[in-house]
């Protein structure tokens, strides 16, 4: 993180509105299995005439044909000059950035990465600056001030801590996702929200009822508690970690409106 700033939405949002009259364009990084929610709203009018790219990230945990209705929902939104789906940690991802875009806009590229956290910013400022960390602005006497990455001639990226934070923080599936923390004994009703709308999730081990699930999930793995009964909120802290992994399979928590 750099030192200008300590990070956070105040001051992504002053950051930005200083730079981005700099900028081509701002990469605006959701998760692609709630893009919607994980968008950040007011950062179009952080941004003003700078063109903002969507990419919808962690597509490979993501269900590919409801990802498929966001992009083309997203391809009708004037305010969006292009929306991409990827996984940033293929390294197939930065080549599918690039030709974005290279299609969308004229050289030379001056570009920088936004998001709500977890998304996968680092990891696709990384792979789009091939692990060139070295910063172009890192000249002697300067110090202070976001640091240009310059992966290429006709490219550099602002390293600028780019964190927004979500507006309902409270929503289930920022928890369920990762985007949100999880308060104190949260995991379980998180973990029942999911298994309520996707049941699918722990496949046919508990039918219809989340909690039967879950139970029958936890004794298979050993999550046992006083008396060898089934610790459930261990079972759910688990259980959450596997969805955020994609162990559990692909699957999205938001569709586009119809
Ligand atoms: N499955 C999957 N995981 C990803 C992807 N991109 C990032 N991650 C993981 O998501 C977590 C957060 O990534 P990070 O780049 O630190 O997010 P940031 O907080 O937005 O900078 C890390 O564990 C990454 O390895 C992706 O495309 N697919
Ligand atoms: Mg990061």
């Amino acid at each position: 993180m750099n030192s200008w700033y300590p990070g956070h939405m105040l001051q992504a949002r002053d950051a930005l509105r200083s730079v981005a009259r700099y900028l081509t364009a701002v990469v605006e990084v959701v998760d692609a299995r709630a893009p919607q929610l994980t968008r950040h709203a007011p950062l179009a009018r952080w941004v003003g005439n700078t063109p903002v790219v969507l990419v919808l990230n962690k597509a490979d945990l993501a269900d590919p044909a409801t990802t498929e209705a966001w992009l083309q929902w997203y391809r009708q939104q004037p305010s969006l000059l292009a929306a991409v789906a990827l996984s940033a940690q293929t390294p197939g991802a930065r080549q599918q950035l690039k030709a974005i875009l290279v299609a969308r806009l004229t050289p030379p590229f001056r570009l920088c990465v936004v998001g709500m956290p977890n998304v996968g910013k680092s990891t696709l400022l990384n792979r789009m600056v091939g692990g060139r960390r070295a910063a172009v602005g890192a000249k002697p006497g300067i110090t202070r001030g976001p640091q240009w990455i310059r992966p290429e001639p006709g490219w550099e990226w602002l390293d600028l801590p780019g964190v927004v934070l979500p507006r309902k923080s409270r929503d289930w599936r920022l928890k369920a996702l990762g985007i949100s923390a999880l308060g104190g004994d949260e995991a379980l009703s998180v973990a029942q929200a999911l298994l309520e709308q996707w049941p699918e999730l722990l496949g046919d081990v508990g039918g219809e009822d989340p909690e039967v699930a879950l139970t029958t999930w936890g004794r298979g793995r050993g999550f046992l508690g006083p008396g060898g009964t089934v610790d459930l909120q261990r079972t759910a802290v688990s259980f959450l970690t596997a969805f955020q992994r994609g162990a559990l399979g692909r699957f999205s928590l938001e569709r586009p409106p119809v």
